[in-house]
């Protein structure tokens, strides 16, 4: 295990999965506000605040990802059917900084679905200085809990390639959805 509490399931969707779910995401408006373009359902995400406010219910999933929160749940990496996801499509270059996902916003799995492209996670431990890493492949499911969720940062560094045992690997489009349970709207 790269961390522990990091569970990475490779294969957890089909390439025809795979598809169906790029082409759902591309034909809902993407949000362009950050410098990456997100999606938020369930709940909008308050990025400068750092919560989900008070007016942040967006609706319920809609019936394809409802779907696979059920999968969550049906293959035990969930207890609670998931109500929140967030949609990040990374450009070459782009990456998302290191954090913790926030503690009062969202429970204690996080999960996140990689699509079309291969990248490279990293993750520190605040308190040791600790650096491990993850590639992440199209189609997997990357589950944190316990220390991977609480102590240990997450980041996709922001860079057009990723370095694969001594070689550069170019990054495509990539696109993920991450799954979460809202405990604290504000
Ligand atoms: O793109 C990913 O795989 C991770 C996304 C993430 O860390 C987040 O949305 O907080």
């Amino acid at each position: 295990m790269v961390v522990d509490g990091v569970d990475y399931v490779g294969g957890f969707l089909s390439a025809s999965d795979c598809d169906a779910i790029c082409e759902a995401l591309d034909a809902v408006a993407w949000d362009t506000t950050l410098k990456r373009r997100v999606q938020h359902f369930g709940y909008r995400y308050d990025y400068r605040a750092r919560t989900v406010p008070a007016d942040a219910w967006l609706g319920p999933l809609p019936d394809w990802l409802q779907r696979l929160a059920q999968w969550m749940v049906e293959y035990g990496h969930f207890d609670a059917l998931p109500d929140q996801v967030i949609a990040n499509e990374y450009l070459p270059g782009q990456g998302i900084s290191a954090h913790v996902d926030c503690e009062p916003c969202f429970g204690e799995t996080i999960a996140s679905l990689s699509l079309l492209s291969t990248c490279e996670m990293v993750f520190r431990r605040a308190v040791t200085g600790e650096r491990r890493s993850l590639m992440l492949a199209p189609g997997s499911l990357l589950v944190l809990k316990g220390e991977a969720r609480y102590d240990w940062t997450h980041e996709i560094p922001a860079r057009s390639a990723d370095d694969v045992d001594g070689e550069k690997r170019p990054r495509g489009r990539r696109m993920s959805l991450t799954f979460r349970n809202v405990i604290r709207s504000l």
